[in-house]
């Protein structure tokens, strides 16, 4: 059958069957939902913060009422496990009760001026429309991160999601609309938009002067286009690219606890989340050992249809990641590589899906193909004999998201935190580096991008500092002590 040029065919990559068609957001329309945005904007940035924070905890309480109606959609449509589709939502339900804290709590400070009968305060105001060019890997997560803190900031979104996920996205805004519904007229229409389609839509975007912030999450080669174009238009891009992640097994180790935390963070969500644990970075006196565990599980990890109770690891989102896996694993081999699993897995799967054993490859090196992000579920092996080669080795790869340490020395664990240690946005003890709580600020250096979002403050990022000077003396005095008389 022929699909209209407007329609998007979206495919589970459980087995490859349709599950829907989607109409595509012509790029004709993208000006006038820029408009939309830009119009909702001037009454929303009036809205008292806390009641747009009220809009965020309804959008909460909808969400809690739909979780598993929409984790079921995550895994149909993403592939991922059911726990983990839920916890997909759960993190949506966390961010939006972070947020309506934070509708509160939008602080700005008071400063010491130098001149008498002077007040100096720093306010924070709205941005203005915010776009979120999302990826397919937590196809509705890191829109609400983002959303969340910016409809209490003051801002209006306008939404792309991944072109492989349209489905999640919208039941999201279907569930928004409840929201915006029990909210009222306060809420302006095209406060929340979505738009449907390719990377055309998502430049339009990047390219409007009206879109002051655009945040995007998804490969480095994506940033590496949109940083330097809303660069150029001098506006403001909270970039989420690239992991590649690392783990350091020290000689004192918990290997229990280590053996479980590897597991979950280099299979979980098959190898495609930006924080999976890629590099295994071992100290000699526990490879053999530690190895030898890891091996074991992995031999036993239950690989199919992640609608299945007890399966953990589901399908590849599409036939291309797993040839890029393939790939990356034969690169490997070439560099010398000494590969544990890895092989396409069709007996007792679902006919149509991308399933893959997860791969254990033990390097001699840390070369070109390590240093690369493959989003899928390969775990390198590299040795080490200090700890500063540990360190220098997690460090020296082009991204910089997430980062670990497995130890039970003080020292150890404080030196990898320290200025001298993990160069990366996240850095954890005895902890895997993916499943990050929502309460922390996300993201990374290097090419990760150097955006952060989610808790801390994030949230300044979607709002203008504004600093303001009162003089209620009846003098002017100038600053610096110039005097200036006329
Ligand atoms: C991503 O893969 O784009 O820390 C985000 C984690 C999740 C978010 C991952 N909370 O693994």
């Amino acid at each position: 059958m022929t699909v209209p040029a407007n329609e998007i065919v979206v495919r589970s990559p459980i087995d490859g069957s349709e599950i829907g068609r989607v109409p595509a957001t012509a790029l004709t329309e993208m000006p006038q939902i820029i408009a939309r945005s830009k119009a909702a904007f001037e009454s929303w940035r009036q809205v008292p913060a806390p009641r747009r924070g009220e809009l965020v905890r309804l959008l909460g309480e909808e969400l809690r009422r739909d979780k598993e109606t929409l984790a079921a959609l995550v895994t149909a449509e993403a592939g991922k496990i059911v726990s983990e589709g839920l916890g997909e939502v759960q993190e949506m339900i966390d961010i939006c009760d972070f947020a309506v804290g934070l509708s509160r709590q939008l602080y700005g400070l008071t400063i010491a001026s130098e001149r008498p009968g002077h007040r100096m305060m720093e306010t924070w105001h709205p941005a203005g429309p915010c776009a979120v060019i999302s990826a397919f890997n937590f196809p509705v997560a890191v829109w609400s991160w983002n959303a969340a803190l910016a409809l209490v900031c003051g801002d209006p979104v306008i939404w792309k999601p991944s072109e492989k996920t349209p489905l999640t996205a919208l039941a999201t805004m279907r569930i928004v609309e409840r929201a915006l519904a029990r909210f009222g007229a306060e809420a302006p229409a095209g406060l929340l938009q979505c738009v449907i389609g390719g990377a055309e839509l998502g430049e339009a975007l990047v390219d409007s002067h009206d879109v002051p912030v655009v945040s995007a999450t998804g490969s480095t080669r994506m940033g590496r286009i949109v940083g330097p174009r809303v660069a150029a238009r001098f506006g403001r891009s909270l970039l989420e690219l690239g992991g590649n992640n690392a783990m350091i097994v020290t000689p004192s180790a918990d290997l229990d606890l280590a053996v479980r935390a590897i597991v979950f963070a280099a299979v979980g969500t098959a190898g495609q989340r930006c924080t999976t644990l890629r590099r295994l970075i071992v100290h000699p006196s526990i490879r053999a050992d530690l190895l030898q565990r890891l091996r074991k599980a992995y031999a036993s990890l239950p690989i199919g249809d992640p609608r299945r109770a007890g399966v953990l690891i589901g399908p590849l989102i599409d036939a291309a990641a797993a040839e890029r896996m393939q790939a990356a694993i034969t690169r490997a081999r070439g560099e010398g590589g000494v590969v544990f699993g890895g092989a396409r897995r069709t007996a007792e799967v679902p006919a149509g899906g991308h399933y893959v054993e997860p791969a254990i490859v033990e390097m001699p090196a840390q070369t070109a193909t390590v240093r690369e992000e493959t989003f899928a579920p390969i775990l390198y092996v590299l040795g080490y004999e200090s700890l500063s080669e540990a360190i220098a080795l997690q460090n020296d790869v082009p991204q910089g998201l997430s980062s670990c340490i497995f130890t039970r020395d003080l020292r150890e664990a404080e030196t990898f935190l320290s200025a001298a240690g993990s160069d990366c946005g996240i850095a954890n003890v005895n902890i895997g580096p993916s499943g990050a709580e929502i309460g922390g600020a996300f993201g990374g250096e290097k090419e990760t991008g150097g955006g952060r979002e989610s808790g801390s403050d994030s949230w300044k990022a979607y709002m203008r500092r504004q600093t303001a000077t009162v003089n209620y003396s009846d003098k002017l005095p100038l600053a610096q002590g110039v005097s200036f008389e006329i």
